[in-house]
């Protein structure tokens, strides 16, 4: 949304209404219809005249017709939904078909009138949109307020719009992991970043990308982009590379020509514990290729999931990684301590390396050596950063 005087809402302003058609006998009767009810209205006749006027102006309400020469209604909403992520959009149409009705819903158009209708009908739904776009700025500035955060996307079309911004400005922050005892860098572990504000964290985009089925699509991008920043590490250095269970049934993954697989030997790929493997019925066989393809296994947020023991039959991984809030204060949890300390020997067992993650203080890691973890990850010896910086001792 942009950002100059134009775009402040009063409460008190009448809305401002833009009402697009290519008939100007349908643009007189809609004018005639609210006029008289005090809205602000603006009208053109045609799709790109209208997304000259939004991309100037701001709008609290916009009736489009769908079928127009040049740019369609349809367009123009996903226009609109790039830049704009809240404007209330009324879609009319003469013939209404299924398919134009399902996409207008999916690119987030809030109703959809068929002509002919009343001047009731129209005065109607633009009240109601009116009323709508009101609650979505107050909603927005309350959680602005509240957490700092601007709001995800609330439509399918305003989300793709800012998965894609989030995509084109991802970039890999490395954040080392380290033996104690060696006082070396085991490895580093590639974490996503994005510029968009409402999308930077991996949580925001993972989320977003399952909500627009393209969690596949994210998953090859982001393995590009360590690939092309790989030799940023030194290549006796391990390098841990998040994937989502989902990304184990993509056979982009499994082929020996993937970015990844010349580095399988070094690459660590890290598997959440969050995410239950129940719907991945296919994940012990893939896995078997990816070991064999040189890569090993982490499990991730170990002791957050609810999974039990199945990821570690399922996974049998080489490597686990202790969740944070397991780690946080465990200097003074005997509790923590014990858990953590029985993990760590189990794993010895199994011939599981551990790693615990989050350390963020002195007292949590000499805890954690005590309890036989001497594999450590946090801001206490890095940050997670676009350059590699040595870790702080
Ligand atoms: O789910 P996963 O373990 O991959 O997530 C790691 C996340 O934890 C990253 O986003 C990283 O920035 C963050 N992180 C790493 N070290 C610390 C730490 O010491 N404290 C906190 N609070 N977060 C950390
Ligand atoms: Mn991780």
């Amino acid at each position: 949304m942009g950002e100059g005087p134009d775009t402040q809402t009063h409460a008190s302003a009448p809305p401002r209404v833009l009402l697009i058609d290519d008939e100007p006998a349908l643009l007189d009767l809609y004018q005639d219809s609210l006029a008289p009810l005090g809205y602000q209205l603006d009208t053109a006749d045609d799709g790109e005249e209208a997304a000259h006027l939004l991309s100037s102006k701001r709008y609290d309400v916009v009736v489009s017709d769908i079928q127009m020469p040049g740019m369609t209604g349809l367009d123009l909403l996903k226009a609109v939904r790039s830049t704009n992520l809240d404007v209330p959009v009324i879609l009319v149409t003469g013939n209404p078909s299924t398919e134009t009705a399902i996409r207008a819903i999916e690119l987030g158009a809030l109703r959809y009138l068929t002509k002919p209708f009343s001047p009731a009908d129209l005065r109607r739904v633009v009240a109601y949109a009116a009323c709508v776009n009101k609650m979505a700025s107050a909603k927005r500035e309350a959680l602005k307020l509240m957490t700092g955060l601007e709001g995800f996307a609330s439509d399918r079309a305003g989300l793709e719009a800012s998965f894609e911004r989030a995509l084109a400005t991802v970039s890999m922050h490395y954040q080392p992991i380290v033996s104690w005892s060696q006082r070396k860098v085991f490895g580093y572990e590639a974490l996503a970043r994005t510029n968009d504000v409402s999308l930077s964290t991996p949580l925001g985009l993972i989320e977003a990308a399952e909500r627009l089925g393209r969690l596949v699509h994210l998953g090859r991008h982001l393995r590009r982009v360590v690939a092309a920043t790989i030799d940023l590490i030194p290549s006796d250095t391990n390098v841990f590379v998040n994937v989502h269970p989902r990304d184990l049934e993509d056979d982009d993954l499994l082929s020996p020509t993937s970015p990844l697989a010349v580095n399988a030997k070094r690459i660590v790929l890290e598997i959440t514990e969050r995410a239950s493997l129940d719907a991945y019925p296919e994940v012990p066989g893939r896995l078997a290729t990816l070991k064999g393809l040189g890569y090993r296994i982490a499990i991730d947020d170990v002791g957050a999931g609810h999974a039990g023991l199945a990821t570690f039959t399922k996974l049998e991984p080489q490597i686990a990684k202790l969740d944070m809030a397991l780690i946080r204060g465990v200097d003074s949890n005997p509790t923590k301590q014990r858990v953590i300390r029985s993990m760590t020997e189990l794993c010895r067992d199994l011939g599981v390396l551990v790693i615990s993650e989050g350390v963020e203080t002195a007292g949590e890691r000499d805890a954690l050596l005590d309890a036989g973890s001497d594999f450590l990850q946090g801001y206490l010896f890095g940050r997670p950063a676009a350059r590699l910086l040595d870790p702080t001792w």
